[in-house]
C-alpha cells in the first residue's frame, strides 16, 4: 500500500495494432480510489472495437478490459466501503448512490465519473499507469487488462468471496447485461412470448433471463446453425435461422406468434435486425430491446407507423442493473446453483496471450473467453 507496483498489463498502444503485454508501473489510488490485483477478466466486442480504433471515444495509448473481478489491494483516503482482500467485481457502468440519475429511480446510468472515464483519467483529471515513461489512460473506469488496476469507489463492488473469481468476472459485462435486459429493463411476465437475436453471450443471457421471468415462447435468432443446441440448453423453446426462411423473418416471427412477440431483443448490434426485432413485436403492447451496440454512426429506422400502433423501441446498457446494489444478489444466485455462468465460458487464455482471446472471439465458436491474468 502507498507504493508504486510494477506489474504486467496489456498495453493498447494505438488503434488496430495487437495489444503489447509489458511492465508497467501502477500509482497508489488517490481519495476516494481503490486499487485491485486483477485476477480474472473475460474479453468483450467492445475491448476489440476500441481497440480497432472505430470507436469514437477511443484513446491510446491505454489499458482496456472492462469485464473483471479481482481482490483490493489497498484504498485511497476516505474510502470506507472497502478493505485489503475484499472479492470485488469491477464495474464500467458505475453506481454511486448520490447523483440524480442513481437517486432517480429510473435508471443505472451514475453520471458521478462518466465524463471523465470516457476520456481515460480518473476523477481528478490524472491517470495511474504508466509505462515507458509516459502516462497510458485508463478505459471505462475500470482497465482490467492490467495485473493491477485503479479505480474510483464507484466503479466496483464486493462479493461473497466464495464465489469463484474466473466465473464471476463475467458478471462485469456480457452476462449481466442480458439477464437484466429481460429482468429489468424488459420485465418479461409470466406466460409472455419473447424472441432473442443473436445468440452470443448476451444473447444467451436474454434467454436465462427469459427463461427466470416464465416466458411462455422464447424464440432464438441467429445466421450461425451451431448456436441452435446453444440456445435451447439456456432455455430457447424454438430456434430460427432466418438464412433459411423462404419469407422475411419479421413474417415468420408474426406469423408464428399469432401477430408478433410480446418482447424482443436485439444482441446483435446490426441496425436492420434491430428494426426486424421491433416489427416483429405484437401490434398494440410488443416491447423491442435494443442491447447490441452499433458500429459508429449508424443509426436506425423504421416507419413512425410501427410506434403510433402500440410498439415500443428502448435500449439498455449492462442490463439496466445497477452494480453495487444487484451484483452481490447475483452472485448469490449463482452459488446457490440458480443462475448460470460457468456454462458461458468456451475458452480460457492468459495475460501473456489476451491477443489470442480476440482471435477466439472472431473465430464464431466463442461464447466468452476469460484470461487468467
Ligand atoms: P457475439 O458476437 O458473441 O454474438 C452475436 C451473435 O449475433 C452471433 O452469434 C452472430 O452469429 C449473431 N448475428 C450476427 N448478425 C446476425 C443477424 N443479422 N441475424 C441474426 N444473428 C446475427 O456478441 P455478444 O458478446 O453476445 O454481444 C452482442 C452485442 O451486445 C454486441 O453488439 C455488443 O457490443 C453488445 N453489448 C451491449 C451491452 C450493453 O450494455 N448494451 C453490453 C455488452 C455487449
Ligand atoms: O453514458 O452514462 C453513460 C453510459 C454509457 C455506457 C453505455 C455502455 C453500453 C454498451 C457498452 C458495451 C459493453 C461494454
Ligand atoms: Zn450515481
Amino acid at each position: 500500500a502507498g507504493k508504486t507496483i510494477t506489474c504486467k498489463a496489456a498495453v493498447a498502444w494505438e488503434a488496430s495494432k495487437p495489444l503489447s503485454v509489458e511492465e508497467i508501473e501502477v500509482l497508489p489510488p488517490r481519495a476516494g480510489e481503490v486499487r485491485v490485483r486483477v485476477t480474472y477478466t473475460g474479453l468483450c466486442h467492445t475491448d476489440y472495437y476500441t481497440l480497432s480504433g472505430n470507436d469514437p471515444e477511443g484513446a491510446f495509448p491505454s489499458i482496456l478490459g472492462h469485464e473483471g473481478a479481482g481482490i483490493v489491494e489497498s484504498v485511497g483516503d476516505g474510502v470506507e466501503e472497502f478493505k485489503e482482500g475484499d472479492s470485488v467485481i469491477l464495474l464500467y457502468t458505475a453506481e454511486c448512490k448520490q447523483c440524480k440519475f442513481c437517486k432517480s429511480g429510473k435508471t443505472n446510468l451514475c453520471q458521478a465519473i462518466r465524463a471523465t472515464s470516457g476520456q481515460g483519467v480518473m476523477p481528478d483529471k490524472t491517470v495511474r499507469f504508466r509505462a515507458r515513461g509516459q502516462d497510458i489512460k485508463h478505459f471505462m473506469g475500470t482497465s482490467t487488462f492490467s495485473q493491477y488496476t485503479v479505480v474510483s469507489q464507484h466503479s466496483l463492488v464486493a462479493v461473497d468471496p466464495k464465489a469463484p473469481q474466473e466465473k464471476t468476472c463475467l458478471l462485469g459485462c456480457g452476462v449481466t447485461t442480458g439477464y437484466g435486459a429481460a429482468t429489468n429493463t424488459a420485465k418479461v411476465e409470466e406466460g409472455a412470448t419473447v424472441a432473442v437475436f443473436g445468440i452470443g453471450c448476451v444473447g444467451l443471457a436474454v434467454l436465462e433471463g427469459a427463461k427466470a421471468c416464465k416466458a411462455s415462447r422464447i424464440i432464438a435468432i441467429d445466421m450461425n446453425d451451431g448456436k441452435e443446441d446453444w440456445a435451447k440448453r439456456f432455455g430457447a423453446t424454438e430456434f430460427i435461422n432466418p438464412k433459411k426462411l423462404e419469407r422475411s423473418i419479421v413474417e415468420e416471427l408474426v406469423e408464428r406468434t399469432d401477430g408478433g412477440l410480446d418482447y424482443t431483443f436485439d444482441c446483435t448490434g446490426n441496425v436492420d435486425v434491430m428494426r426486424q426485432a421491433l416489427e416483429a413485436c405484437h401490434k398494440g403492447w410488443g416491447v423491442s430491446t435494443i442491447i447490441g451496440v452499433a458500429a459508429a454512426g449508424k443509426e436506425i429506422s423504421t416507419r413512425p407507423f410501427q410506434l403510433v400502433t402500440g410498439r415500443k423501441w428502448q435500449g439498455t446498457a449492462f442490463g439496466g442493473t445497477k452494480g453495487k446494489t444487484e451484483l452481490p444478489g447475483l452472485v448469490q444466485k449463482y452459488l446457490d446453483g440458480k443462475f448460470k455462468i460457468d456454462e458461458y465460458i468456451t475458452h480460457t487464455t492468459t495475460l501473456d496471450e489476451l491477443n489470442k482471446g480476440f482471435d477466439y472471439m472472431k473465430a464464431g465458436d466463442c461464447v466468452r473467453c476469460v484470461a487468467n491474468m
